[in-house]
């Protein structure tokens, strides 16, 4: 009989005539938000339940590809952060399955996420989309401080801009969706394919375009704002700019794999993820996301949601497969390879 330790190491026991001996309890979870969360996150779980993780960091979409390609036989068992849209679509594929926690202390918009999926995924935290700048390389360069996501359009930018690409990006993917809210999808794919003529990289996870600007690799980034706040506070020289037209904005969530084969460990795993005690955490990795239950409390240094200009994002329009698919075709076909200033 295995026996699964806290380090991960396996040992064998001996089994006693006419006892059965219980395998010690684990689970296997798939993490997209940064890494240092993921790695507190997998810490004080085990801490506090003596269950094994076995954890694996990957980006949004990838991790979509990932549990669809195992649908017959789930690997994972639980799928905690990422953006809420591809959370939905595995919801609606039937990928995923209800919870069962109790949802009373979350704020308003962690509640639609379950609505929309029947229970099946359930939002963790939220945070607005936008754009940053080294200011010392726009200094540099003689370049104007951007202000609105047109302004990326513009031919001074050639080469400085990084963003990651939708198709393994939950953040991208939520950059193309709010692109098409705020602008009507024919006015967004000309906006795309345009600032895409000044784009040096798609990067594969959302993060890294910010990362870049902050270690002075590309001018300009687009991502989400907590992210940039993180990299600020910890005294890069990165300006965040909430732009001008309005922007669109994620709720992360956590999903509990269709057939998981520790399901005890997986519920056990959403409830701990929604407790305001474990919530209130991100801020030891600097990790700014807005968190969902009413009773977590909120860094000073999260970006304050009611004063950015948000869109009223449709995660059940953008967080359907008909949707994404025609949208990251699109993405592909038009703004991908567009010609570059
Ligand atoms: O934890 C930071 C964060 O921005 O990463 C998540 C993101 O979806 C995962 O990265 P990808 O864009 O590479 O998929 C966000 O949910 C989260 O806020």
């Amino acid at each position: 009989m295995k026996k699964y330790t806290a380090l991960g190491i396996t040992l064998f026991s001996l089994a006693v005539p006419g006892q059965s001996v219980m395998a010690a309890e684990k689970l296997n979870l798939v993490c997209s938000a940064e890494q240092p969360w993921c790695d507190l996150m997998v810490e004080g779980f085990e801490a506090q339940t003596g269950i094994d993780v076995a954890m694996v960091r990957k980006s949004t979409g990838e991790t979509l590809a990932q549990i669809r390609a195992e649908s017959k036989n789930p690997k994972i068992d639980v799928w905690w952060g990422g953006t809420g849209d591809p959370h939905l679509i595995a919801a609606a594929e039937g990928l995923t399955q209800p919870s069962g926690v109790d949802t009373s202390d979350l704020l308003g918009w962690a509640v639609n996420m379950s609505d929309i999926s029947e229970g099946k995924t359930v939002g963790i935290y939220a945070g607005a989309l936008g754009l940053a700048y080294n200011s010392e390389l726009i200094a540099e360069k003689n370049l104007e401080a951007p202000a609105c996501w047109k302004d990326l359009a513009d031919v001074q930018y050639a080469g400085e801009i990084q963003v990651a690409n939708p198709n393994s990006s939950g953040t991208a993917y939520t950059e193309l969706a709010t692109f098409v809210q705020l602008f009507g999808e024919e006015e967004a794919f000309t906006l795309l394919a345009d600032i895409g003529k000044n784009v040096n990289q798609y990067t594969k996870s959302g993060s890294a375009p910010s990362k870049a600007a902050a270690r002075g690799e590309t001018a300009i980034s687009i991502g989400f704002m907590h992210d940039m706040v993180k990299l600020a506070s910890s005294g890069f020289p990165l300006k965040i700019v909430a732009p001008c037209e309005g922007t669109g904005y994620e709720v992360g969530a956590v999903s509990i794999i269709d057939k998981a084969k520790n399901l005890d460990s997986a519920k056990q795993w959403v409830e701990y993820a929604l407790d305001p005690a474990t919530q209130s955490r991100s801020v030891e990795v600097k990790s700014y996301q807005v968190p969902s239950n009413s009773k977590s409390s909120v860094a000073p240094e999260s970006p304050d949601l009611a004063s950015i200009k948000l869109i009223d994002y449709d995660f059940a329009t953008y967080g359907s497969t008909d949707t994404r698919e025609r949208l990251l075709s699109r993405w592909d076909a038009e703004v991908k390879n567009a010609p570059k200033n």
